[in-house]
């Protein structure tokens, strides 16, 4: 059995929220992943983003490869559009997805041997070509699901848990989203919901390509000392660089303002977020600054964490192309039809 289905009995009196629904109605099947999997509290966090921010289940789509991470769509958003595609290619079913139908909310969950191993060619022309997307990485530094063997995102140094040295050097996920070109890249820890959360409304907001690395420890196979994807470890080194208050523009008039010194962006549909800076020296609209101060901490042994950069003009793969709004299959004759006028236009172009 590779899934235990939840009993659908809901309380009466549980709070709905804007567009109806309870926040059971955004869970899925109850997981078989191993008891403090760090990828169970991301599915967490994304049932809570999705209900608090009011997105019908059946307005997203969930893709995703092979892998534990690759496995948890199934334990959320249950009334959503979903496939659970091949190893790494998560990324081409889902662009490919979106350009047929761009009215859906499209949420790609991966993990780190999935995006930075078989599927690197994949993430690298999703992040560049500015798939709108929320692009999850569950990232344990370990092939979790084929029983831990070092990852390409292991840090060099690092041990397994049988005791190897890794001697190769670590892909950086979030370095190469920056340089791809990535309009929203972010890296949260799963054992810091309170981080995590607005760091995915935040993206689910953004409506370009927007990557979100979540260091997720395998307690099974890389959770012990030695590792740098322990829990510990994370704990001990998570340089939290801010903390988003994801606020809509409608509720800002009821916005606490938030302590400490506060910098406001406004996303491309009108919605907010609003960022306390918890290091003064890091300017989350500066893509070079972004890739500078990840370089010097992680050179200190250090796991920036928070909104690392945001274009909030960022533009997305269906504007550069210029396509249609709506579905595909909505398009009709006027549209799908150029008339005998072009087509004779286009025809004397290629005699
Ligand atoms: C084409 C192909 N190659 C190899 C595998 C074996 N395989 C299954 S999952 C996996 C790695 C999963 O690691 P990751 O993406 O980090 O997910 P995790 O289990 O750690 O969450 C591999 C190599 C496969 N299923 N398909
Ligand atoms: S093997 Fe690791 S990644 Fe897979 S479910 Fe267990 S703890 Fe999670
Ligand atoms: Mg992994």
């Amino acid at each position: 059995m590779t899934y235990i289905a939840k009993p659908t009995l809901h309380h009466p009196t549980l709070t709905k929220n804007k567009v109806g629904y309870t926040r059971r109605d955004y869970e899925g099947r109850i997981s078989t992943l191993c008891a403090g999997c760090g990828h169970d509290s991301i599915s967490a966090a994304i049932i809570q983003a999705c209900w608090e921010l009011d997105i019908a289940p059946h307005r997203v789509a969930k893709l995703s490869g092979i892998g534990c991470s690759s496995k948890t769509p199934d334990y959320f958003l249950s009334a959503s559009h979903g496939l659970n595609s091949v190893h790494g290619r998560m990324p081409s079913c889902l662009t490919g997805a979106s350009l047929a139908n761009r009215e859906l909310l499209y949420l790609g969950v991966s993990g780190d041997g999935d995006s930075a191993s078989i599927g690197l060619g994949q993430f690298a022309h999703a992040m560049r070509r500015g798939v709108p997307m929320v692009y999850i990485v569950e990232n344990n530094g370990v092939y979790g699901l084929t029983k831990g063997q070092f990852s390409p995102t292991a840090d060099k140094g690092s041990q397994s848990k049988k005791g190897a040295t890794n001697i190769d050097s670590a892909v950086d996920l979030v370095s190469l989203a920056l340089q791809l070109g990535a309009t929203y890249v972010a890296r949260g820890f799963s054992g810091d919901k309170a981080q995590l959360v607005p760091l995915i409304e935040g993206a689910l907001r953004h409506g370009g390509a927007a990557f979100i690395d979540v260091i997720s420890p395998c307690v099974a196979f890389n959770n012990h000392t030695g590792s740098t994807r322990s829990y510990d470890h994370v704990r001990e080194h998570n340089a939290a660089l801010n903390r988003i208050d994801f606020i809509d523009l409608a509720a800002e008039q009821k916005a606490e303002p938030a302590p400490g010194e506060v910098m406001e962006l406004t996303q491309a549909d009108g919605s907010l977020l609003r960022l306390r800076k918890l290091r003064e020296e890091h300017d989350p609209t500066s893509r070079l600054a972004a890739m500078t101060t990840i370089q010097t901490l992680q050179q200190e042994g250090e796991l920036p964490t928070g909104l690392l950069f945001v274009d909030p003009a960022a533009r997305n793969l269906h504007q550069q192309m210029k396509l249609p709004a709506g579905a595909l299959n909505r398009l009709g004759e006027t549209e799908l039809c150029p008339g005998a006028a072009q087509l004779e236009r286009i025809n004397q172009a290629l005699r």
